[in-house]
């Protein structure tokens, strides 16, 4: 194969793709749920890619963990037990645990080889994986939450795209199970990917947490490397706005501030129309 064509491709249908170009493959595997591979691109470093998707890469991992994290986080007057449900690759768990008032954040992945290959081959987005306030479990997450009612402030739902594994992780009966697992004041956020690609989702994702918490809220980040760029997060609360935060609670971060937490649950009228 000519250097010229040596793309990554993920296909989002017959007409649409994302392509990336490769220095070379680093590792492929196929685990007891899906295939993984971590390639090594010219423009976005490396590349994690379970059953062909993208699902995060060096140089933009940044917004999709941030926004994921922090806007629930934020939302939340004080989080102290937070469940990551997927996120195998520890992004979600190194932006929770740089709030302080966290005591407790448990890691919920079905896959122990998407844990162990980045902790290999992205040590900067495991590295909050060692903390000693991080629980590390490799199991069924639908499972987990069914059996931990009643225990966390926050729930964050990292899953791979809606095929696969992940789909019970998009389904009303899931959120049902996660509004019991969480307090009497707790919030959940879901990824739930593209307002141009997938609005039918988004739709009756929002329809199906509206029915299950007294609040639901989208909210949208750029992610360059998902298809689209344009990336939707679903929230349930059962009492805080997010629309009320006023203040940014962490230091360093490279996309999330207050303005833009304010920015992104403001939609464009196509995706509000996706919530009606
Ligand atoms: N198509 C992209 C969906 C990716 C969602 N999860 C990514 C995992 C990163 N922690």
């Amino acid at each position: 194969m000519s250097d010229a064509h040596f793309w990554f491709t993920e296909y989002q249908n017959n007409n649409l793709s994302i392509g990336l170009r490769i220095k070379q493959i680093i590792h492929s595997e196929k685990t007891d749920f899906q295939t993984l591979d971590v390639v090594e691109t010219v423009e976005y470093g490396r590349l994690l890619v379970l059953d062909g998707c993208v699902m995060t890469t060096d140089k933009d991992e940044f917004v999709y963990h941030e926004m994921l994290s922090h806007v629930p986080m934020h939302t939340h007057p004080n989080p102290k037990k937070v469940l990551v449900v997927g996120g195998g690759d520890g992004g979600v768990i190194r932006e929770i645990i740089k709030h302080p008032s966290v005591e407790k954040a448990v890691l919920a992945e079905i896959d122990g080889r998407v844990i162990e290959a980045s902790k290999t081959y992205f040590p900067h987005i495991a590295s909050g994986l060692s903390d000693p306030r991080v629980d590390v479990q490799v199991t069924d997450g639908i499972k987990y939450v069914e059996d931990h009612p009643n225990e966390f402030d926050i729930i964050l739902i990292d899953s791979t795209d809606p095929i696969g594994p992940a789909v019970g992780l998009f389904a009303k009966d899931f959120y049902q199970s996660v509004h019991r697992a969480l307090k009497d004041d707790g919030i959940m956020v879901a990824q739930t990917e593209s307002p141009f690609a997938n609005a039918k989702l988004i739709s009756s994702v929002y329809k199906d947490v509206s029915e299950v918490f007294p609040q639901t809220h989208l909210y949208l980040a750029f992610v360059p490397t998902y298809p689209t760029g344009m990336w939707s997060f679903t929230m349930g609360s059962k009492k805080y706005d997010p629309n009320a935060v006023t203040e940014c609670r962490v230091s360093g971060t490279k996309y999330y501030t207050n303005a833009v937490h304010k920015g992104a649950l403001a939609l464009p009228p196509f995706v509000q129309e996706l919530t009606r």
